[in-house]
């Protein structure tokens, strides 16, 4: 079968901390950590070739003050969040992603097709998509199944909104999306052919019409790096983190669960829901705590949350079910 992400604690010195600084970018970190009130951090540091393309418009973005960094969190830094990826369609090393991720794929423009259960079916160019409903930046937990986490400033706009947009018909009970599956762009379809590509994440429909439920374009105020997933990615902050599909290229209204590509190559280890639980362990690993990277002098392990904290938020969706089972 295939084989499952390894944890691995990264070393300081494995960190891209000799990329040129680059002053817009410290700008914007800087503006951020003002107007949270929060004390100022350390530098931060360049990709390069990141946001060469992607979704450019819709930026400078507004802090949206009801998603602020959730209580004793701060930002993680954007080299961090830039640098320590995983992006399976190009390496599993998630040192090596940022680099593979830019050698020439082209992000823009980029459309997504809407399709299955829906009164028409839609093509879409995502920069007049940001044109038409706008963006804002949202400051969320990110909690990795690996045990790792981020608290990371996205900038996009809900799912809802595009999902009114589409108009899905009463048949609609699932969301399904998929990535690009272009094997001239990522090596990653050759490499690990156990994985049933193309990349594909479900939510259930009261999951995607949730407030939190995020399509981000954007991080620290600038299009999304291709490392992180440009030029549009889902973010579903009380799941964990492989939900949170990368680079989508189709979004289908379906009446059944859709098939992911984690639950198909590891039913027992990942499931549809995966709702963030530190009380269910992973077959091989805990969660009850998790490596919250960049912090600490670089990684200091934190008690994981129910829900990755967005228990009051989201608790309600799963009334009646026994989390342990749908897990
Ligand atoms: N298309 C695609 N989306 C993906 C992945 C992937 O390999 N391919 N990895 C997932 C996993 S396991 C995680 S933890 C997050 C990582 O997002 P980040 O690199 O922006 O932190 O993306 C998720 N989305
Ligand atoms: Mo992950």
């Amino acid at each position: 079968m295939t084989k499952a992400p390894f944890v691995r604690i990264p070393k300081p010195s494995e960190l891209p901390e000799s990329e040129a600084t680059e002053e817009s970018l410290h700008r914007n970190r800087r503006e951020i950590i003002k107007s949270l009130g929060l004390a100022a951090g350390t530098s931060l540091l360049a990709i390069p070739g990141a946001s060469a393309n992607a979704a450019t418009t819709g930026f400078p973005t507004k802090l949206n003050k009801k998603y602020l960094p959730p209580k004793g969190t701060k930002p993680t830094e954007y080299k961090y969040i830039t640098g320590y990826n995983n992006f399976y369609e190009f390496t599993t090393d998630k040192y090596e992603v940022r680099f593979r991720a830019n050698l020439g794929w082209k992000t823009e423009p980029w459309t997504i097709e809407i399709g299955g259960h829906v009164e028409k079916p839609l093509k879409l160019d995502v920069n007049d998509l940001v044109k038409e409903v706008g963006i804002e930046q949202r400051v969320y937990r990110f909690r990795c199944v690996e045990a790792w986490s981020m608290v990371i400033p996205w900038d996009g706009f809900q799912l809802s909104k595009l999902i009114a947009k589409a108009k899905p018909t009463s048949k609609a009970k699932y969301v399904m999306f998929s990535t690009f599956k272009d094997e001239k762009t990522a090596l990653g379809f050759k490499n690990y052919p156990n994985y049933d590509w193309p990349y594909t994440e479900g939510l259930r429909m009261d999951e995607a019409m949730h407030d939190l439920t995020f399509l981000a374009t954007g991080i620290y105020g600038k299009p999304i790096p291709h490392q992180n997933g440009a030029p549009i990615r889902l973010v579903v902050p009380w799941k964990y983190g492989y939900k949170s599909i990368k680079s989508i290229v189709r979004i289908d209204f379906t009446d059944k669960q859709p098939k992911t590509l984690w639950n198909t190559a590891g039913p027992d280890e990942y499931g549809f829901y995966s709702n963030v639980n530190p009380e269910v362990d992973h077959p091989r690993w805990s969660q009850a705590r998790e490596r919250a990277i960049g912090t600490g002098g670089f990684v200091e392990r934190i008690p994981t949350l129910k829900f990755n904290g967005y228990e009051k938020e989201v608790a309600h969706l799963y009334k009646g079910m026994d989390l342990r089972k749908f897990f």
